[in-house]
């Protein structure tokens, strides 16, 4: 089990925040075995004294943001590195705790602070932190020199899995060629994509809470339980302020039920005039010291629902809820999958703008930021771990599958108090028709389950219903499928008949609620043609028309949701199927629309309308 909460950085008036955006110094570490970094030790003086360094922005992927071919595609370690000065009050008060944390560094990440090893991370997409108020005390010190290392090397028991293959060949490769495969297709950016900052808390501070919401009539509950780090002495209160900040309820002691009488309920986005409420809760934590009292402040947002899963339903605040929406990726031009409010303020907006109630994080998870917006515009998320191409025998040993419930464990510790959240997905498209995948699925369900009771747990298959061995675990079937695209391309007549039978199929074997969790088609937007033809606007518009049909059919029975593939263009791996990425948007990398993008408009306006 892991050690200690993961609370999201926020200011309060007893803790403070330094962003560390901005220029980095970096260093790709091309040597042969890619080790010379650790060989010269890098992170003993300042990168620069050891040879060329670049000016590498924070956060963002490092490998779009330069001209050089070798970086965009490199495998293996990188170096970041950079100074802050630390505020005298940081350093010379040792009541002050400081901390370090990255929101995520993809894959594997080593940290230094003065040439001091403070921790190591495997996982791309998930924060971590570490307390360097020790050693930043020691002295003290005015200034300290980070260095991170980041290995973006996928192996059978990374997650996501790859390999490395290595190309033997003298005749056709230079000594010691090797490639990166993947059996997913997105561009694997790798760098530090997310916020890199220090905080403080006092020594004796809020270390998680953990909040669950349910309704007694009219009234609403607020279960919090809350853990302490640092010394035992010490008193905790609670109050839940409404929107306009007025308490409601409060309460003491670290675990309680506040009630609310005529709550307002979290409902989202479409489903209520007034979606997405939000309450405040406020913990204040007060420290009994030696120099007496010490507080502690954090205000964490709360929205008030419930979710439940019926055999055809899944109900938001007891009411049927559909997902109209689309899935994602944490992709852009030049800075890839770096973190930028430009990029998720016009992508909320464009959500909006197109109706959408919901999205997927398909296939990883994506920065708390998002995660937050979502909780305010009321946008419910299917929450996915990096479980993507689990499609190797080795992938389901012990090794993997051990690492796949830590992430597991990391995911819903960071992600189990936004309302928006609704079910998590362990994975995506895996070979769940292997023999192995049904002690891996069953274990990995079983395990998400006992971490978060309050939610339904899925994984998105693509096997057949009849021999899918993950399948009887979850509680909502995810389906994608892509008829007259990878199968019958061209023939869109094919639709309506292979889909019927694929949801008839599904329901009929397991009798639960079914999500298409994908379908698209590849489009090149300006190509037009008609009659319609692959890769043109009017064959993606004809091809999500033709799955519409069937889904209007099937949603007044067992179908609680379709997820377009994709919201927008995005990076891929090069290979001769795909023109410079996927082109399965309904907007283009940078965000305008393509005509698919008025069909499903008008269709989730319309949805929308009808169920309210
Ligand atoms: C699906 C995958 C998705 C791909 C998509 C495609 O889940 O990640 O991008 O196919 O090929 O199978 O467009």
């Amino acid at each position: 089990a892991l050690q200690g909460g993961m609370l999201y950085p926020r200011e309060s008036p007893s803790r403070e925040r330094k962003e560390l955006g901005g220029l980095w110094s970096f260093r790709a570490d091309f040597s042969d075995n890619r080790r010379q970094g650790f060989e010269q030790q890098w992170y003993k003086r300042p990168l620069r004294e050891l040879g060329p360094t670049l000016d590498m922005p924070v956060p963002s992927s490092f490998n779009d943001v330069t001209q050089d071919g070798r970086l965009r595609g490199f495998i293996g370690w990188v170096w970041y590195e950079r100074e802050t000065v630390l505020p005298l009050r940081w350093t010379q008060d040792l009541g002050t705790r400081v901390v370090l944390r990255l929101g995520s560094a993809h894959y594997y990440a080593i940290v230094w602070v003065n040439g001091v090893h403070m921790a190591e991370h495997e996982g791309g997409h998930l924060p971590f932190e570490v307390d360097i108020s020790t050693l930043v005390q020691a002295g003290p010190l005015e200034s300290c020199r980070i260095t991170i290392a980041i290995n973006n090397t996928l192996t059978p028991n990374t997650l996501p899995p790859g390999t490395i293959l290595y190309k033997t060949d003298t005749s056709k490769y230079p000594k010691g060629y090797f490639v990166q495969n993947t059996n997913f297709d997105f561009f694997n950016y790798a760098g530090l994509h997310r916020p890199v900052l220090l905080y403080t808390t006092p020594t004796t501070y809020i270390d998680d809470i953990t909040v669950t919401t349910g309704m007694d009539q009219d009234t609403g509950l607020v279960n919090y339980q809350i853990s302490v780090q640092g010394s035992q002495r010490f008193d905790l209160k609670v109050r839940l302020l409404d929107a306009e900040g007025q308490q409601v309820a409060e309460g003491t002691g670290a675990q309680g039920q506040l009630q609310v009488p005529r709550a307002h309920l979290w409902w989202p986005y479409l489903m209520h005039s007034y979606p997405a409420y939000l309450y405040s809760l406020e913990v204040r934590l007060t420290a009994q010291t030696a120099a007496g009292p010490v507080p502690d402040v954090y205000t964490l947002p709360v929205g008030i629902r419930t979710v439940a899963v019926t055999e055809s339903q899944f109900l938001i605040n007891g009411k049927p809820f559909y997902f109209h929406g689309v899935n994602k990726h944490e992709d852009a031009d030049i800075r890839g999958k770096g973190f930028d409010w430009s990029l998720l303020a016009k992508d909320f907006n464009l959500l909006r703008w197109l109706g959408a109630n919901a999205f997927r994080t398909s296939h990883y998870p994506y920065a708390e930021e998002v995660m937050q917006l979502c909780d305010r515009y009321g946008i419910v998320v299917i929450d996915e771990s990096p479980g993507v191409g689990i499609v190797l025998p080795e992938s389901y040993g012990n090794a993997s599958l051990h690492h796949h419930l830590e992430v597991m464990e990391e995911l819903v510790r960071r992600d189990k108090n936004h309302p928006a959240v609704v079910m998590w997905s362990v994975a995506n498209e895996p070979t769940s028709f292997l023999k192995p995948a049904g002690y891996y699925f069953k274990t990995l369900i079983a395990h998400t389950k006992a971490l978060d009771p309050s939610r339904p747990v899925t994984f998105v298959t693509n096997a057949n219903y009849a021999s899918d061995l993950g399948a009887p675990y979850v509680d909502v079937i995810c389906v994608n499928s892509y008829y007259s695209w990878y199968h019958d391309p061209g023939h869109l007549e094919v639709i309506p008949l292979q889909l019927a039978t694929q949801f008839e199929d599904w329901y009929g074997a397991y009798q639960k609620p079914i999500i298409q969790s994908e379908y698209g088609a590849e489009t090149i937007p300006g190509f037009h043609q008609d009659p319609p033809v692959m890769f043109t606007e009017e064959y993606q518009r004809r091809l999500l028309e033709q799955y519409h049909l069937v889904l209007d059919q099937k949603r007044r029975q067992y179908v609680v949701g379709e997820l377009i593939w994709n919201f927008a263009d995005f990076m891929t791996d090069q290979s001769p199927s795909r023109a410079v990425g996927n082109r399965k948007g309904i907007f283009t990398r940078q965000r305008q629309p393509k005509s698919a993008a008025f069909v499903l408009r008008d269709r989730y306006w319309k949805i929308a309308n009808e169920s309210t």
